[in-house]
């Protein structure tokens, strides 16, 4: 056993510098790609791609954990040399901090599943926490460190003579120095410009949620008129007013609607196939529900209290006719639908929701229409609906096609229910 250790830890350099290289290669790819998965941009681009994405964003995080071990394997004798290096145990502290506190908000996250939503929110809170302070020192550490950049004397330190000769290298290169300074700072500046602004975005959603909704109304794409009248229990909301903050999803930019382009439909096998105009849909009658929205990617708003038409309703006036298994919903963004079984749909708590906290839906969380599915995950909460077919046979809706679970349950006892 002892013979093992010592082994493992021959050409310590070595394995130092191994284990650093690898583990800069894999954050690269983590960064780069934990970007990129919640970005609209890249979801209307990536489509079954980014489903791939996230798996490999998976593994490699998992993978991380190897180095990680290796290192703290190796990092008694590393902290010793350190000794008269402040910065350099710092850096190891801060960097070790970071890996350590996304790998295991990670697997949090990973394992959304079977831990529910009061653990992924927070785990995606400290992921994405983690991200804001550690990528730009990441970025900060790796881009000074490079060769071009370092100062002389960070190179050797070992002896007094080396020390020695070092300073006077230093004073002879100043203006090197200076201009190797000012490039740091320029990266340090260039980090803040860049990533600034999105932290203070991503700061403001974390803390204050209602303000931001609020301006989202007031800037409304749509313009569909008369507003529909909220009742009492709507305004104020029964609910207390929702807890948390909409992540805006799509996968197409977001559409638009006025009173000439819009209307609803139901359709498919029906007895009676309906269509409304705006001025029709805003009188049918509606109900009031509080209820939590969960997203699979880990975040989630709670006490949302929505009003609109339970869809057992608009179902029952349509009449559903004996071959009829399917509900399959449509988006006016032309590219999302979703589906439910017939026996799904029937729940109580299925809302065709036309008012979130007392006001109309804004266009970035789906109005004027969206489909609330409060006991599964919101990827079947289809933004923007406007269209409602029967239909025999299964569907596969846009995620699930995709790589997403067609079971979309939040809660596990809900399935043997199902
Ligand atoms: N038309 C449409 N509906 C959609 C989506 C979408 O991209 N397009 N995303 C789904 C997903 S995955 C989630 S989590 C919720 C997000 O709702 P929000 O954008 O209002 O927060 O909408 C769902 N409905
Ligand atoms: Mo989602």
């Amino acid at each position: 056993m002892n013979e093992w250790l010592a082994k493992l830890r021959k050409g310590y350099g070595k394995k130092l510098n191994f284990i650093h290289r690898w583990n800069a290669w894999m954050v690269a790819f983590l960064a780069f790609s934990g970007l990129i998965l919640p970005w609209g941009f890249w979801r209307e681009v990536l489509g079954e791609g980014r489903v791939w994405l996230k798996s490999l964003h998976i593994i490699v995080g998992l993978i991380l954990l190897l180095p990680v071990l290796y290192y703290l394997f190796l990092a008694g004798k590393h902290w010793r040399q350190l000794k008269d290096r402040p910065r350099q145990r710092w850096n190891v502290i801060v960097v070790l901090t970071l890996l350590i506190g996304w790998l295991l908000s990670g697997v949090v996250l990973w394992q959304f599943r079977a831990l529910g939503p009061a653990w992924s929110n927070p785990a995606l809170t400290i992921h994405d926490a983690l991200t804001w302070v550690g990528l730009p020192y990441i970025i900060y550490h790796s881009v000074t460190r490079t060769k071009w950049l370092k100062e002389p004397h960070r190179r050797a330190v070992r002896t007094d003579r080396q020390t020695q000769t070092v300073k006077t290298e230093a004073s002879q290169t100043q203006p090197l120095y200076s201009r190797r300074s000012f490039i740091r700072s320029a990266i340090g500046v260039g980090l803040a410009v860049t990533m600034g602004p999105s932290f203070i975005k991503w700061l403001g959603s974390n803390l204050g949620s209602q303000q931001n909704l609020e301006s989202l109304i007031e800037k409304d794409a749509n313009q569909l008129l008369p507003a529909p009248t909220p009742l009492p229990q709507s305004l104020p909301p029964v609910g207390g007013g929702s807890e948390g903050q909409f992540r805006v999803y799509t996968v197409t930019p977001i559409p638009s609607f006025n009173n000439s382009n819009w209307s609803f439909s139901i359709d498919g096998l029906v007895n009676h196939k309906s269509t409304w105009n705006w001025e029709q849909f805003v009188k049918l009658q509606r109900t009031v529900q509080v209820s939590d929205f969960h997203c699979v990617t880990g975040w989630s708003v709670y006490k949302n209290t929505w009003e609109g038409i339970p869809l057992r309703t608009l179902l029952e006036q349509a009449g559903v006719q004996a071959a009829a298994t399917t509900v399959k919903f449509y988006s006016g963004d032309g590219e999302y639908t979703d589906s439910l079984t017939l026996e799904q749909a029937q729940m109580d708590d299925v809302l065709v929701a036309v008012m979130h906290d007392g006001k109309p839906i804004p266009s970035d969380l789906g109005g004027p229409v969206r489909l609330v599915v409060p006991k599964m995950y919101t990827y079947k909460s289809v933004k923007w609906l406007n269209r409602i077919e029967l239909i025999e046979g299964e569907h596969i809706g846009y995620w699930e096609q995709r790589g997403y679970d067609q079971d979309a349950w939040v809660s596990k006892d809900r399935t043997s229910e199902s």
